[in-house]
């Protein structure tokens, strides 16, 4: 098999590139090393910036998501006996998020392309990638027990933080830049109406909640907790009475209830490999940078790197300039590292360190409270949240 873009992994990132490049006339193969079932029922994001929201429309993926998505006008930050809302539209000139599963978006994304195209092949397990740094780079795959090879003009690592295309630039042409985190996110799943229209990020003496939804029905909650903990510790009970201890610290908010039906505890990390591209391999999406989830940052800045990449081989293929490629690493770079600066503030204003001390602890909620007293600190938290738009994919 040849194409002219080879991109390894079909998550988010490799199935929206693969999109964006059909429409611009860019051929290109998608080799996805899980079956199609695993795929789309891998529980993560949630949460869609307003440019995400648009990139998915103008591809023609977005039929779904403004039927079943919801529109979120705030996110509550609830602190110190405090509930403040953050009202996204006023403090952004009209942009707002939408809460859209990251499982809804790549079933969109897989039957559009299974019909329309480009090739997409499930169960294709990418062990190396040759001659990045030479004109005719080779993806190299095993599928049913076979060893195949794709040619191509170029690669895109799409493969998430897991994969093979980060470490295959030489140690001496990469950088990695990554800070660990002493908490990790306990995630339920519930079968119970969210208890708040919006999103409640709660800063607690015991420590970080969220509570999130997947729909009118469908509750997505989490809590930080030690590293190393083990889901199956936590009874049922034990579960709804730390939430509630964490979230019910206004008025007589109450939290509702119901039926767990997925339990998982996410380790967090900020990682940035650095360039983004070595030689005709590039890297998009997890594999190339990975936030905390508490800005919910990673699938919008997966969509907004592929946006630049398309925008990128489609002007390389209307007029020959490699100009956009070129700067696509540096471009990229600036826009990575500003939410990884706001995925790590919200992480760090949030949550509690292990014995952290009451100094910390106070800078904490003296911070959270200028954000509530301060049109300027909540436009800087509603700008960063609500997200910065994307260029135009299909134009440029
Ligand atoms: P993915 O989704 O990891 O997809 C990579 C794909 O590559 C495949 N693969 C291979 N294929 C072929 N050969 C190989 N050798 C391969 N190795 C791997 C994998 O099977 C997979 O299909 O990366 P991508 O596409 O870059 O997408 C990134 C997003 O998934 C990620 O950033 C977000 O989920 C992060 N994230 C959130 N982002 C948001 O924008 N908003 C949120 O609200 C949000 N919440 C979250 C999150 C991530 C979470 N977890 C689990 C880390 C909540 C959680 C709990
Ligand atoms: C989610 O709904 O999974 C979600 C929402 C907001 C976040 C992280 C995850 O910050």
């Amino acid at each position: 098999m040849e194409t002219t873009v080879g991109i390894v992994g079909g998550g988010p990132a490799g199935l929206l590139l693969a999109r964006l490049l059909h429409a611009r006339g860019v051929a290109c193969v998608v080799l996805e090393s899980r079956d199609r079932g695993y795929v789309e029922r891998r529980q993560r994001a949630g949460i869609l910036e307003q440019g995400t929201v648009d990139v998915l429309r103008a591809c023609g993926a977005g039929e779904r998501m403004d039927r079943e998505g919801l529109v979120h006008d705030g996110i509550e930050l609830r602190f110190d006996g405090r509930a403040y809302r953050v009202d996204l539209p006023t403090l952004t000139g009209g942009r707002r998020v939408t809460v859209y599963a990251q499982t809804e978006v790549v079933r969109d994304l897989i039957s559009l392309q299974l019909a329309e195209g480009p090739p997409l092949l499930f169960d294709a397990t990418v062990t190396a990638v040759e001659g990045a740094d030479t004109a005719r780079p080779v993806v190299h795959y095993r599928r049913d027990g076979v060893d195949a090879r794709l040619d191509c003009d170029y690669v895109v690592g799409c493969d998430g933080f897991h994969g093979v295309t980060r470490t295959v630039p030489p140690p001496a042409a990469r950088r990695v830049v990554e800070r660990g985190y002493p908490y990790s996110w306990f995630g339920i799943l519930a079968d119970v109406p969210p208890s708040s229209d919006e999103l409640v990020y709660a800063h607690s003496p015991r420590g970080f909640a969220l509570a999130s939804m997947r729909s009118p029905h469908v509750s997505r909650l989490y809590f930080q907790v030690p590293n190393g903990t083990d889901p199956a510790d936590w009874s049922d009970t034990e579960i709804w009475a730390e939430l509630a201890s964490r979230f019910e610290t206004v008025g007589d908010w109450r939290l509702r209830t119901g039926p767990i039906t997925a339990r998982s505890v996410l380790p967090m990390r900020s990682s940035v490999t650095e360039p983004m591209r070595h030689g005709r391999l590039f890297l998009a999406g997890d594999a190339a940078h990975i936030v905390p989830p508490t800005g919910a940052k990673g699938l919008n800045l997966a969509v907004a790197d592929v946006v630049e990449l398309a925008r990128a081989f489609g002007r390389l293929h209307d007029d020959g300039s490699p100009d956009l490629l070129d700067a696509y690493s540096a471009t990229r770079l600036r826009a990575v590292w500003r939410a990884e600066h706001f995925s790590h503030f919200m992480t760090s204003t949030l949550h509690l360190a292990p014995d952290q001390d009451p100094f910390a602890t106070r800078l904490q909620l003296a911070q959270l409270h200028r954000i509530a007293d301060s049109r300027h600190a909540a436009a800087e938290l509603a700008e960063n949240y609500a997200g910065f738009a994307p260029p135009d994919p299909l134009a440029g």
